[in-house]
């Protein structure tokens, strides 16, 4: 039996900082104390490269509303990662799918057991693969405040892992402990054993591309995890409404990280009133929007197919649900609704592909509500990094890339697009993707400007300063102590 996780009060006394009341179920505590040390090592093997003594760190403590975290100066090895869930709701009740008004589960039902591990696993093993894929940026920093956010992104993702792991080890078995373990064998671009979705083995290796990472795919991250709150797996949507809370700093790290490679772009050209930048310190436009397109369309990809059994399974099954269910105003079982999704058609006659949409089931075009959610959040980002351009008196503009673009999963795996939505042949696109995506030029002059700035106060010369600090600290605070 699992803990009894009725969200009683964080006891930080125990080795693993849990609400779950653990220490009632001592075989569970034990397995997961045998994770712990495993977890570790993977931690000093695989986690951030650059020695320090100790980061200005938030740690979860609580979930209730009024003081969930707590601020202090830690050292990384030593950091509480804990197992929190938000506060159970007693009446709470399914609330989409041929379950729907059932109350909801705290056990795994037998016959949903496959679908939910492997949809634990997979959000599992996005959380510790983007750790790894940032392990060296602590080398970089553009200046102690970003290093700080840096170490607070991993550490917290080390949390969610922890947070996955406790559901397989409560609830799945034998198999969820082999699945945990998994968790941490894998690697970030491995070729034996890679993370399982796409854009967790590109390389994170500078910080635009980090910035864009933490808009681009830690939103999807957001959007996932909004579904799998849905879920009729009660312990599941309450893990995942807490890690939602932590989320939204990560959210706020690539926003504001993207905002600020603007605003310096924009203030050294119009000091040197030249658009070529790339001579002067600063990241030129087309490489941010390069960039942009690349992130983008991979974080596209991690929303899988247009269409989807799997997901419209998921959905009937109560496991998965929509980005804010309870708003949306039909059925919620979707049975005999339809939704247009974008799709490759096929001239009768000529047999020429062009990139439309198609009309299917609403159950099987879920993946496609899931995305366009995100798209739309997209581009308030867009928008926001457009009026620092316009406020800048600049008058280039950011966008995003159509859906079709450097895509491979979905329907249009099999093609090649611009970043306008025209159909390219496999020669246009070999002579133009450089235009569109980041050139090995690009990448080394990018890399070139990566510079640590170390120094409290100080920052580099390609990134603006932050507007406010970390919980009310300066700019220039210690957030980091370097070893
Ligand atoms: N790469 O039916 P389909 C985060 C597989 S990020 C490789 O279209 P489905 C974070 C798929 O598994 C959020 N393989 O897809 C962010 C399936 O394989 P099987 C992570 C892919 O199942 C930053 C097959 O292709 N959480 O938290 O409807 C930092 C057919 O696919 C990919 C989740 O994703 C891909 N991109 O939906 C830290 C939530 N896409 O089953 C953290 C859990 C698909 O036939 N996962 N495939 O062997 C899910 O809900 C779903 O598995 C997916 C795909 C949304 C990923």
């Amino acid at each position: 039996m699992p803990a009894k996780n009725d969200g009683a009060p964080a006891d930080y006394t125990e080795k693993i900082p849990n609400n779950v009341s653990l220490h009632e179920d001592r075989r569970l505590q034990r397995a997961l104390e045998s994770w712990q040390p495993n977890f570790l090592n993977w931690w000093q093997t695989m986690g951030p490269t650059l020695p320090t003594q100790d980061v200005y760190l938030r740690t979860a403590v609580n979930v209730g509303r009024d003081g969930w975290a707590q601020f202090g100066h830690v050292a990384m090895p030593e950091y509480r990662w804990g197992i929190f869930l938000a506060e159970r709701d007693p009446g709470r009740r399914v609330g989409f799918g041929e379950h729907k008004g059932e109350p909801v589960w705290d056990k795994v039902p037998g016959e949903y057991r496959a679908e939910l591990q492997r949809l634990i696993v997979v959000q599992g093993d996005t959380e510790p693969a983007s750790v790894e894929q940032q392990r060296n940026l602590g080398a970089t920093a553009p200046s102690l405040y970003d290093l700080r956010n840096l170490f607070q992104v991993n550490v917290e993702e080390g949390r969610h892992l922890w947070a996955m792991v406790y559901l397989l080890h409560a609830y799945f078995g034998r198999e969820g402990r082999e699945e945990a373990e998994e968790l941490l064998h894998r690697n970030s671009g491995s070729l034996d054993s890679p993370r399982i979705l796409g854009a967790f083995n590109e390389e994170t290796p500078d910080w635009l591309s980090f910035f864009m990472f933490t808009y681009f795919t830690d939103r999807d991250g957001k959007y996932q995890l909004g579904t799998l709150k849905e879920s009729a797996f009660d312990p599941l949507s309450r893990t995942c409404e807490f890690m939602l809370k932590e989320e939204a700093h990560h959210m706020m790290v690539g926003t504001t990280g993207v905002d600020r490679v603007v605003q310096r772009t924009v203030e050294v050209m119009r000091e040197h009133d030249t658009d070529d930048v790339a001579g002067l310190g600063a990241i030129p436009l087309p490489v941010i929007q390069k960039y942009l397109n690349f992130h983008y369309s991979v974080s596209l990809d991690l929303f899988g197919g247009e269409t989807s059994t799997n997901v419209a399974n998921y959905y009937t099954a109560g496991l998965k649900g929509r980005w804010l269910e309870d708003r949306r105003k039909d059925d919620h079982k979707l049975a005999s609704d339809s939704i247009m999704v974008d799709a490759l058609s096929e001239d009768a006659r000529s047999g020429e592909q062009s990139i439309g949409q198609t009309e299917v089931s609403a159950l099987v075009g879920l993946n496609t509500d899931l995305r366009r959610e995100y798209i739309s959040d997209c581009q308030g980002g867009v928008k926001r990094w457009n009026r620092i351009l316009e406020e800048g008196g600049v008058k280039q503009r950011l966008h995003l890339p159509h859906a079709a673009f450097n895509r491979k999963v979905g329907a249009f795996a099999g093609i090649e697009a611009s970043p306008a939505g025209e159909m390219l042949s496999a020669a246009q696109w070999q002579r133009r993707q450089g235009d569109w995506l980041p050139t090995e030029v690009d990448k080394t002059y990018v890399r070139s400007l990566m510079q640590p700035v170390h120094q409290r106060g100080k920052i580099a010369a390609w990134i603006a300063p932050p507007r406010n600090g970390i919980n009310g600290q300066p700019f220039d605070y210690d957030y980091v102590h370097l070893a």
